[in-house]
């Protein structure tokens, strides 16, 4: 035990930490009658604030109802307002991006970056182009980056942005004008010490390049304020790769605890962009069979499962700019699509949702349940609504949440930090040493935080719990402000 605290609670395991009333810690009565959380009540006020904002709300109540019993341990939390200060972003940048279409017409779009924490280190997380983007989600996501950054044990605080603009069939000059456009409004807010951004849906190597090239020249300084930069200004190898590499990661030490392997078993992926493909390749890599991908106008069903060829077709439908998966049935003979659909109704031994969130709602988590899945671990953030969650747990299937499943990335981006500011590049394999490291590093967390009296580990409980731990000790650390 750590000099000046105060042996563990006999009930809840809750250890003084030598700035609490001792007699409060150590009397559960007294202690809970003065210090409990009201999720309903911070929950009904957030509403009142922010009305409509369903996804932000939904992700802040996942957590706060996983935090209840280890923040009521902890009277210094409520003292300073830890939950009511960490659910509100520090800061919100919004503005309307002008930009010039290929046609000549003037076209307008909302611009945002939601700055939600930076306890543990400068702002960090991507930025969304996608035509659903709007403040809700940019929260729901720059809430949950803040927790998942933590759990990485890197020095980033989190941070989201994106905008309301769809890169679907436009030309590479309209992208370029609009990631240019978008950053002349944002660059004043980054900085390698500050924020610093990075991909996520519809943002990749090349519209991170554009928007690195502007920054660079607006503030005239090279100091790496973008992370999956290209390789030859800056990049990590291995970025790319990272999230889906780190989520097959994952689920092997899933595996591990329960003595099982992947060899051989049956995977369905949903989404076909950049966090699919590296899912798809690790898992074909390591002996699993993936049996189905997906994109907004329905999934394929491909029973021989995706081989190299096939994971690089990947690559070029997305290229292609019209976000769909159609012709890959066309392409693979064997290979069957279904329009509308997704692919949860398959049977399958695993199951990876790599592409929106909410993708996996509660009927869909039934069917997978009554087919006799096994795992499903969220690659995507918040893939699975409460309703999927409640369906997983209630039926004892492994469940991993997507802020310990997919930190990879943002680990990675970490490492890119890292080498950025030591202007070095390291090779391949060191990358991928160190993203197996963290992610098994993780994966402890949950264990340690989550594992129920029962056996079963809550992954999502443990990866709330330890995340929660981190963030709220280091703004107790910082004093109140
Ligand atoms: O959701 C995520 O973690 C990302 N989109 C990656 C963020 C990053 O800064 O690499």
């Amino acid at each position: 035990m750590d000099a000046g605290k105060g042996p563990p609670h006999p009930a809840t395991g809750a250890v003084n930490t030598g700035t609490e009333h001792p007699e409060n810690i150590h009397n559960p009565t007294l202690y809970k009658a003065l210090k409990s959380m009201d999720i309903n009540k911070i929950m009904a006020d957030l509403e009142a604030k922010h009305p409509g904002e369903k996804e932000y709300l939904q992700a802040v109540k996942e957590v706060l109802m996983s935090v209840e019993e280890v923040y009521n341990q902890h009277p210094e939390f409520e003292r300073n307002k830890i939950v009511e200060r960490m659910v509100e972003p520090d800061r919100i940048v919004t503005f309307r991006v002008t930009w010039i279409d290929d046609k000549g017409e003037v076209q307008n779009n909302i611009g945002y970056r939601v700055q939600f924490n930076n306890a543990i280190g400068p702002y960090k997380g991507g930025i969304r182009f996608h035509a659903s983007v709007n403040l809700s989600i940019l929260k729901f996501l720059g809430f949950e980056q803040t927790f998942k950054n933590a759990l990485t044990t890197l020095p980033m605080g989190g941070a989201k942005g994106g905008s309301d603009f769809s890169p679907r069939g436009k030309s590479d000059r309209e992208i370029m004008t609009f990631c240019q456009a978008f950053i002349l409004n944002l660059w004043k807010h980054l900085g390698p010490d500050r924020d610093v951004p990075a991909g996520d849906i519809g943002v990749g190597g090349r519209e991170v390049g554009y928007m690195y090239g502007m920054y660079k020249r607006l503030a005239n300084e090279c100091t790496g304020t973008f992370t999956g930069k290209g390789l030859s200004f800056g990049g990590s190898l291995i970025r790319p790769e990272a999230t889906g590499f780190g989520a097959l990661y994952f689920v092997q030490s899933i595996l591990a605890t329960q003595n099982k392997d992947i060899k051989g078993k049956t995977v369905a992926i949903s989404g076909f962009g950049n966090v699919a493909w590296g899912a798809a390749l690790k898992a074909t890599e390591l002996g699993a069979k993936v049996v189905t991908i997906s994109g907004p106008d329905g999934y394929i069903y491909d029973p021989a499962g995706l081989d190299s060829e096939k994971i690089n077709y990947m690559l070029e439908l997305r290229a292609s700019g019209n976000d769909i998966v159609a012709p890959y049935a066309d392409k693979f003979p064997g290979s069957t699509f279904f329009p509308g659909r997704k692919p949860w109704e398959q049977k399958v031994d695993i199951a990876l949702p790599c592409a929106t969130q909410n993708e996996v709602n509660g009927d869909d988590a039934k069917q997978l349940v009554a087919n006799g899945v096994k795992l499903v671990a969220e690659v995507s953030n918040m893939g699975c609504t409460p309703e999927a969650i409640d369906t997983f747990l209630a039926a004892r299937i492994t469940y991993a949440p997507g802020k310990a499943v997919n930190a990879g990335g943002v680990a990675t981006s970490g490492l890119e930090m890292s080498q950025n500011a030591e202007h070095l590049q390291w090779s391949a394999e060191e990358v991928d040493q160190r993203l197996h490291a963290i992610m098994a590093n993780i994966h402890q967390q949950c264990v340690d935080h989550g594992t129920e009296p029962d056996g079963y580990i809550n992954y999502m409980k443990g990866a709330n719990i330890a995340g929660f731990m981190k963030v709220a000790n280091a703004m107790m650390g910082q004093g109140v402000y």
